[in-house]
């Protein structure tokens, strides 16, 4: 039988100080958002949860700030066992697992109650096993919003005014044809380039949620903010299989458990930070912008004809619709 150490080693894991109780396993899980912004914490209460039910066995270690790479960088090498855990926006993985696109489609939730009806649910169940086939498994799904838009020099009024805009949008086939449908010009690009692709006028605008809209300062340097919510996409909590076929089974299962009560202390903190940078944009003299939704939800139609063609996902998004 293997020792506590060897096994340690074999799984590439990080060592901690060999008594019988000490930490023998340290999962590293990457984000790229910076400390106290509600994923990062989410994962961090999670990593608390596990440590306590395995005696001090296990730790996970949040690697944030992007200190890993861009999502999608790292999202590779979560696949690759190189990194343990990841917590990424769901657009990332759309090319990648297309059971996700389903909860990035334009204005398909009605609300964050909707939402979350749907992933707490069967079919939350389902994208997330969707995810074993390609190398990871799925956890939790953690709030994210809704998505609108912000630009630099033109305020976005009405959905005329995005026509032929350059907009940074995550790399994601789905977000490129959903802007494209929005008649804005896409340039797909990672997170960290987007504050200086605004300031230098490499693309004219963004889109995001409140909270990233703040944390990541793009709100000084573009500073009109027009509320169309197109996208309510959740985050996505994932292990590498790599590492989890090296747990033991009550191991996974105390894993799955905590990456599933990290989420109501994710809800709590998302609200709470949802609110302040609210405020905080609004105090800093944002242009925040009430445009008329219906006449950008009415453009997306080409989205769902390019991507709900299959009887598998035109299903999902009926299933979805049906849950009230
Ligand atoms: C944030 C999300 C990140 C990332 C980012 C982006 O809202 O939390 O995971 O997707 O948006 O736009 O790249």
């Amino acid at each position: 039988m293997k020792t506590a150490a060897m096994l340690s080693l074999a799984m590439g894991l990080t060592l901690g100080a060999g008594t019988a109780f000490a930490q023998e396993i340290t999962l590293r899980s990457a984000d790229i958002h910076p400390d106290g912004y509600p994923t990062v914490d989410a994962v961090k209460f999670m990593g608390e949860l596990v440590k306590e039910r395995t005696n001090g066995r296990i730790a996970i270690q949040v690697m944030n700030n992007a200190a890993l790479g861009s999502e999608k960088d790292t999202i590779e090498q979560t696949r690759f066992g190189v990194i343990d855990m990841n917590r990424v926006n769901s657009a990332p993985f759309n090319n990648l697992v297309p059971e996700t696109v389903v909860f990035g489609l334009p204005f398909l939730f009605r609300d964050t109650e909707h939402m979350h009806k749907v992933v707490d649910g069967e079919i939350g169940d389902e994208v997330l096993t969707a995810f074993e086939p390609h190398g990871l498994i799925g956890l939790a799904f953690y709030d994210s919003g809704a998505r609108s838009f912000y630009s630099t020099n033109k305020p976005i009024n009405s959905l005329a005014d995005l026509k032929g805009m350059k907009v940074r949008v995550q790399q994601s086939d789905l977000w490129i044809a959903m802007m494209e449908a929005f008649g804005a010009n896409p340039t797909p690009m990672p997170f960290g380039e987007v504050y200086s692709s605004l300031e230098t006028g490499v693309v004219d605008a963004a889109e995001n949620n409140w909270p990233s809209y703040e944390s990541s300062r793009h709100f000084e340097v573009a500073k009109n903010y027009t509320l169309t919510d197109h996208s309510l996409t959740p985050e996505i909590l994932a292990i590498s299989k790599i590492t989890w076929d090296k747990l033991t089974p009550e191991d996974q299962t105390i894993i799955r458990e905590a990456a599933k009560e990290s989420v109501g202390k994710m809800r709590e903190l998302w609200q709470a930070r949802e609110k302040a940078s609210e405020e905080k944009i609004r105090a800093s003299g944002v242009n925040v912008i009430t445009p008329n939704k219906e006449e950008f939800a009415a453009a997306m139609q080409p989205v769902y004809d390019k991507f709900v063609t299959d009887p598998k996902m035109k299903e999902l998004v009926e299933r979805v619709r049906a849950v009230k």
